[in-house]
């Protein structure tokens, strides 16, 4: 059972102070992780047991801050070096925290930078070596990944979102489960009630915004979108329900295109 697991910055960090983690939060995923390697998963005790499991966090108060002061977007790039370093050290900065605490709750997780493992093509397209995260793997420990900047040809560089890392990983590992651990409880329809599970992205267009072709800013139609595109099904849901999911449980709502 390979498991994608990405934790929104919206969760990790307060989001209006610049490079503030949220210690909580931070701790809350910790201890689920751990309990869930620890086959200790009192919301689904027969589920089966997360095998091998890959981390993603992405930006929050740490890496768009920046992104925002340098104007740096997923398409529109940058050549100043040391801005793009400072982007990239915000990231690593968090991801460090992020990996001290999984450890200290006994999680085995080790960081993994993507900046030195990505490449985006003049095209937009995304290449992401894998072979580190799948020996990690199969030594036993979890990569954890992060939102960074990417060398983009023709742009210098741009921001490579979590949300990408996730898809190129699930699809890379032929990952089981996808999980998207956001700051709302779900995809939510247009009264804010949760959506159960979502087969097609018309089914709810309109409570997204429909015809968000783009969706530069991350926002849940892009989710959506890339998730129906997945062959593993996917599940987004708050950090409350976080526990559930890695026990093997589909909390929040279930994305997986109709067949
Ligand atoms: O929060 C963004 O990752 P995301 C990473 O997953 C940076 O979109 C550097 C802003």
């Amino acid at each position: 059972m390979t498991v994608v697991l990405k934790v929104g910055g919206s969760v990790l960090t307060r989001k209006s102070e610049p490079e503030t983690v949220d210690e909580a939060a931070l701790g809350t995923v910790a201890e689920a992780v751990a309990g869930a390697l620890a086959g200790d998963s009192p919301a689904a005790p027969a589920a089966p047991a997360v095998g091998d499991l890959v981390l993603v966090h992405g930006g929050g108060s740490f890496g768009h801050h920046h992104a925002d002061r340098h104007g740096v977007t997923r398409t529109a790039g940058l050549h100043d070096a040391s801005a793009i370093t400072a982007i990239h050290a915000a990231m690593t900065d968090l991801n460090a925290t992020v990996v001290d605490a999984l450890q200290g709750a006994g999680v085995p997780a080790l960081p993994v930078a993507p900046f030195a493992a990505a490449t985006r093509g003049a095209d937009g397209t995304l290449a992401l070596a894998t072979a580190p995260v799948e020996t990690m793997l199969e030594e036993d420990f979890v990569p954890v990944l992060h939102g960074d900047v990417v060398a983009h040809a023709g742009e210098g560089a741009t921001i490579l979102s979590g949300d990408e890392l996730v898809v190129a990983l699930a699809r890379a590992l032929g990952a089981d489960r996808v999980g998207l651990c956001s700051g709302v409880p779900g995809v939510l329809d247009e009264d804010g009630d949760v959506v159960d599970q979502v087969g097609s992205f018309d089914a709810v267009a309109g409570a997204l915004g429909g015809s968000d072709a783009t969706d530069v800013t991350g926002g849940m139609a892009g989710k959506v979108r890339t998730l129906l595109d997945l062959e593993a099904p996917a599940n987004v849901f708050g950090l409350e329900a976080l526990g559930a999911f890695l026990a093997g449980g589909n909390p929040g709502t279930s994305i997986r295109r109709d067949r």
